[in-house]
C-alpha cells in the first residue's frame, strides 16, 4: 500500500491538498493535530498532519470519493505505520521538527553564552520563521548592548572607578590613564584607597611610569587639596577601595569622600568581572546605587579569564547601563579595548560565521 503524508494548517486544507495532488485515488488513513512554536520563541500555530493511502486507478474508478467519503475512510482508519512512509513523504512531516530544532538551537547558543533573565526573553521574542538564526541572534544580542560612545569621545573631568574587591579597578584605571595620555590628554590620578596594603604603591608605580602625578587621600580635607593640585589637568582618574556591603563604616567613609566631586563633571565607572554571576553583579550594583545613587558606565574586565561575556551582557541589559571599555588581561596598558559591537561579538560563542562579515552586513 502506498502512503502519503500532508502537513497543513488545518484539516480542511490538508484534505484539499490531498485531493488536488492525488485526485480520487486518495483515502484518509489518519490525522494528527498539534501546535508548533509558542514558548518564548514563536507564536503558537496549529498544524494538521494527514496520513493517506492511495488506491489503484482501477479501484478509484470503481468508487468515486466525496469529502464526506474521505471522512468515512478516516473513521475506519487504522494507526499509520510510519516505517511505511517513503523519504519524500517523511519530508512533509519534517517541517514541525525543523521549527522545534530552530528554537532548540537558539536556546543552545544563549545557554552557551550564559545569556539569561530579561535579555534572553528580549532576544527570543518575536522571532519570525525564515529568519537566519545565526545572523538574527547575533544581531539581537549586540543591538541589546549600549555602547557608551559619549563617554569614550567626551570623558568627564573626574572619572571615579568603583567595583567589587579585586574586580580590576586599579589595573583598568592605569590602562585608561595611559590610553588618554597617548591621545594627548593631561591626566592626573587620585587614590582614595588608603586601606588596602600596597594599593597606592600599585597605582603610583603606573603613574610614575606614564609620567603623571598621583596623590593618595584619606580624608575629606585631603580630597579638596588634591583637587586643587590637579586643577590644571584635563582628566582626573579616581581609584577607590573595594567595598564589602557589610562594612558600614567604610561605605560611609567612601560616600563622604565621593560627595566632594562635583556631580556635573564626574562619571562613575563600575568595573564588572566577566566571570562573575549576573545575580552577584546585580547585588553589587544595588549596593553601589544605594551608596552613590549613580553609575554612568560599565567596564567589563577579565574577559580573558571568562568562559563567556553573556553574564555581563545580561547584567548590563538588566541595569540598562552602557559599556565603555573591555579589559582582557593583566597587561598594562595593552589589555584594554574601547567597547564596540565588534569587540562584544568577538566574545560571543556558538556562531559559526565570520563575525566581521556579519558586521559588514549589519552596518
Ligand atoms: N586576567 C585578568 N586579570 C586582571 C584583569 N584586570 C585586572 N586583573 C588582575 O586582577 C587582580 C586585581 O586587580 P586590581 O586592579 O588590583 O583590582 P581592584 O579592583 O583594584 O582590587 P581592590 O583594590 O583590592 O578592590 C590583579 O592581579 C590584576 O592583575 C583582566 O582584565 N584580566
Ligand atoms: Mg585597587
Amino acid at each position: 500500500m502506498e502512503y502519503i503524508t500532508i502537513v497543513s494548517d488545518t484539516y480542511e486544507k490538508a484534505l484539499e491538498e490531498a485531493g488536488r495532488k492525488y485526485g480520487n485515488r486518495v483515502r484518509v488513513h489518519s490525522r494528527r493535530e498539534y501546535t508548533v512554536g509558542g514558548g518564548l520563541f514563536r507564536k503558537k500555530r496549529r498544524r494538521c498532519e494527514l496520513t493517506c493511502y492511495l488506491v489503484s486507478e482501477k479501484e478509484a474508478d470503481r468508487q468515486t470519493v466525496s469529502k464526506q467519503d474521505l471522512r468515512e475512510f478516516e473513521r475506519e482508519a487504522r494507526t499509520p505505520d510510519p516505517s511505511s512512509l517513503t523519504d519524500e513523504e517523511k519530508l512533509d512531516t519534517l517541517q514541525p521538527a525543523k521549527e522545534v530544532g530552530l528554537e532548540g538551537e537558539a536556546e543552545r547558543i544563549l545557554d552557551l553564552n550564559s545569556i539569561s533573565l530579561r535579555l534572553r526573553e528580549h532576544i527570543l521574542d518575536g522571532f519570525e520563521a525564515g529568519e537566519d538564526l545565526q545572523l538574527s541572534l547575533s544581531d539581537r544580542i549586540i543591538s541589546s548592548v549600549r555602547i557608551d560612545h559619549e563617554h569614550q569621545a567626551h570623558p568627564s573631568r573626574y572619572q571615579i572607578f568603583i567595583g567589587p574587591t579585586g574586580s580590576g579597578k586599579t589595573t583598568t584605571l592605569a590602562k585608561i590613564a595611559s590610553l588618554y595620555k597617548t591621545v594627548g590628554r593631561d591626566v592626573g590620578i587620585i587614590s582614595l584607597d588608603s586601606y588596602r596594603v600596597g594599593a597606592f604603591e600599585q597605582i603610583s608605580a603606573f603613574a610614575d611610569a606614564f609620567g603623571m602625578p598621583s596623590i593618595l587621600v584619606s580624608d575629606e580635607d585631603q580630597v579638596i587639596t588634591a583637587r586643587e593640585k590637579m586643577a590644571d589637568k584635563d582628566l582626573v582618574l579616581v581609584d577607590t577601595m573595594g567595598l564589602s556591603p557589610d562594612d558600614v563604616a567604610l561605605n560611609l567613609k567612601l560616600k563622604g569622600l565621593l560627595s566632594l566631586f562635583e556631580e556635573n563633571s564626574t562619571s562613575y565607572l563600575l568595573t564588572c568581572p566577566a566571570s562573575i554571576r549576573t545575580e552577584d553583579m546585580l547585588r553589587q550594583y544595588r549596593h553601589y546605587m544605594g551608596q552613590i545613587r549613580r553609575i554612568d558606565s560599565l567596564i567589563v574586565t577579565k574577559l580573558d579569564e571568562s568562559e563567556s561575556i553573556g553574564s555581563f551582557l545580561t547584567f548590563a541589559y538588566e541595569v540598562d547601563r552602557p559599556v565603555s571599555f573591555c579589559a582582557n588581561g593583566q597587561g598594562v596598558p595593552d589589555d584594554l579595548k574601547k567597547a564596540s559591537t565588534l569587540v562584544i561579538m568577538e566574545y560571543l560563542k556558538g556562531f559559526n560565521r565570520d563575525f566581521k562579515a556579519i558586521i559588514g552586513q549589519l552596518t
